[in-house]
């Protein structure tokens, strides 16, 4: 595991300097900032702490020109080193990075205080001030340290500070989906495409394929090559810097605020609802605004359903779950609004006059954790799947909650399943009082009529509601074994055919008995009747005596002979053997042949 520290302070107040002399490399990439001794855009360097912990920094610019920048580099960074200069004290931009550090929820880092040379008097009481200033936020308990880059005092002291914050940082999860926010792209001749990011949780590996999501279309690419800190990888943990040489996207599409996603593991929405979490109440908020999350810059509308909820309307999609944080800036600005966190990555559609009224109380009412159990009672029904991509389980849950019950990776409501019941049961009901004949409602049907998600659930809630399934229909429990107004016409032509099992009845007689096709099915269903080829009706049984006879005749047999041994006429026999054939009893030699199978 490498750390990943960002910079912050005020334009000037020493923070490429110090990271200058605490890893001898040049975070100002660009010759424009050395010439201009300004920072500009994100710069990196790395080196390894006195305990051997390895440690990457991203610079950021502290001009306010460049805030987008500044955000891009604290964005996805777990570690903060806030620098503040001991001959200036605090200044605009010390403010806004900030709240930009409340904001994103940063907890740990260190405050420095630099340039003590140039006024050793003051560096105490800047730092006094700077911890004043921070007490909001999670830097509130970080360790102080005064140093000046150009005489060495307190570098020692700074890297035995950073190396007890670093240890204070939880260990990620190495086996997490990956979200890598992309903050650098360009080409290598050879290699092709390289991006760069902070791996902050899950593990990279050459061959993975992952999605590139940004305000284009979604598209898949593959990991060919991993390096971090110049060093080629086969795979690459948390947390690190990462450069990856990646197949199947031009350097044209690819830019920071882009993000690398492990595949069907991340919702991707435009739509956010959101608490704020620090700034001023949302009563006055500007309705445009700039949303920063990762390396991402996102003009986005928000539509504030009280001083502390809103929606959010960003411009593209972003792969945002519950949860996470967000920095809110006015556009055109370099100021900080302040800060949102995710409540609902997905939320509901807002028709009706006093939705947003409601939507206000349900997320008021709301944890930063979610509430699984709602979420269910909201949707219905949602798989269990999207509740993991979603962020609402993440798969240490102890059991599932109450009023919510599992069914073939869906998470199904109570009060839901209890409605899916009903209607289906009164549906079927409906339908067999209306017409007791017909085979049940069809599964198709169902479903249309429950709006079921999805058909594999519909078994679970047939089977609940004590109907009966079968032959792609549901049915009330014993329906196939009432025939009503058919019945006795039915026993009547069964005792027909117990006393002669090979005179079908013909056609006149079955209409005279009111025995049509509708009929017939059903009794054929209720295993009563054995329907053949050409209107033929005979006795279940009747394949079985007929194999009794045909089996003492010589073989091979002949239709003709066939037809004599069951007593019959040419019109049931041919029907009854084609039957036999199909069914495996008999074989068919030729035009004129058959033997019994034995
Ligand atoms: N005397 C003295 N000068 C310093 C010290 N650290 C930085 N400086 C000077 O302060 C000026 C600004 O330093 P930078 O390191 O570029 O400041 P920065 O915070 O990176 O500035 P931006 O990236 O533009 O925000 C330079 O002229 C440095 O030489 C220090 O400890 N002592
Ligand atoms: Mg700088």
């Amino acid at each position: 595991m490498q750390h990943v520290v960002a910079t912050a302070g005020h334009v000037d107040h020493g923070k490429s300097t110090l990271i200058r002399a605490l890893t001898g490399m040049e975070p100002d990439r660009w010759e424009e900032e050395r010439r201009r001794g300004l920072t500009i855009d994100l710069g990196f360097a790395w080196t390894t702490l006195a305990s051997g912990r390895e440690v990457a920094f991203v610079d950021v610019p502290g001009h306010q020109r460049f805030l987008g920048n500044t955000l891009a580099g604290l964005g996805p960074a777990p570690v903060v080193c806030f620098v503040v200069a001991a001959d200036e004290g605090w200044q605009a931009q010390s403010s806004d990075h900030r709240d930009a550090i409340a904001a994103l929820g940063i907890r740990h880092g260190l405050i420095v205080i630099t340039r003590a040379d140039r006024a050793p008097d003051r560096a105490d009481e800047v730092l006094a001030h700077a911890r004043a200033e921070l007490s909001e936020t999670g830097l509130r308990d970080a360790p102080g340290v005064t140093v000046s880059a150009v005489d060495g005092t307190g570098l020692t002291e700074l890297r035995g500070a950073l190396d007890c914050v670093l240890e204070q940082v939880p260990e990620p999860e190495t086996s997490a989906r990956v979200r890598l926010w992309v903050d650098r792209s360009f080409t290598i001749t050879g290699a092709g495409t390289v991006v760069t990011g902070t791996l902050a949780a899950g593990t990279l590996a050459r061959g993975d394929r992952l999605d590139l999501l940004g305000p284009e279309r979604m598209r898949s690419v593959v990991i060919r090559g991993l390096q971090s800190r110049g060093e080629p990888y086969p795979t690459l943990g948390p947390v690190g810097r990462a450069a990856l040489n990646l197949r199947g996207v031009s350097r044209d599409v690819i830019h920071r605020g882009n993000a690398l996603i492990t595949p069907d593991a991340w919702p991707s929405t435009r739509e956010l609802d959101v608490r704020r979490t620090t700034g001023s109440p949302w009563t006055d908020a500007p309705a445009q605004l700039i949303v920063h999350v990762g390396t991402a810059a996102v003009p986005a509308r928000l539509r504030p359903f009280d001083d502390d909820h809103g929606r959010l309307t960003l411009d593209w999609l972003l792969p945002l779950v519950l949860g996470d944080r967000l920095v809110l800036r006015y556009p055109g600005s370099s100021q900080v609004l302040g800060g949102a966190q995710v409540l609902d990555a997905e939320p509901p559609v807002l028709r009706r006059r006093g939705d947003s009224a409601r939507r206000a109380a349900a997320l008021a009412g709301m944890d930063a954790g979610g509430d699984v159990a709602a979420e269910v009672a909201r949707r219905g029904a949602v798989q269990e799947h999207h509740l993991r991509r979603l962020g609402l389980l993440t798969g240490r849950e102890a059991k599932t909650p109450a009023g919510v019950r599992v069914l073939d990776g869906w998470w199904v409501h109570d009060a839901t399943y209890d409605a899916w019941q009903q209607r289906l049961r009164s549906g079927v009901h409906d339908l067999h009082t209306q017409d007791p004949l017909a085979d049940g409602l069809s599964r198709g049907a169902a479903r249309d009529l429950l709006a079921l998600p999805d058909e594999s659930l519909l078994d679970a809630v047939a089977r609940d509601a004590g109907l009966e399934q079968g032959g792609g229909h549901i049915r009330v429990a014993g329906a196939r074994d009432d025939l009503g107004r058919a019945e006795a016409a039915v026993g009547e032509l069964e005792a027909r055919l117990r006393a002669e099992p090979f005179q079908a009845p013909e056609a006149y007689e079955l209409s005279a008995l009111q025995l049509g096709a509708r009929e017939l099915a059903a009794a054929e269903r209720a295993g009563r009747l054995l329907r053949l080829r050409d209107g033929v009706v005979l006795l279940p049984t009747a394949p079985a005596l007929a194999m009794r006879d045909l089996a003492q005749l010589e073989q091979p047999f002949t239709t003709s002979q066939a037809r004599q041994a069951l007593g019959t006429t040419r019109r049931v026999a041919i029907p009854l053997l084609e039957h036999l054939d199909a069914r495996g009893w008999t074989r068919r030699l030729d035009a004129g042949h058959r033997e019994v199978v034995r």
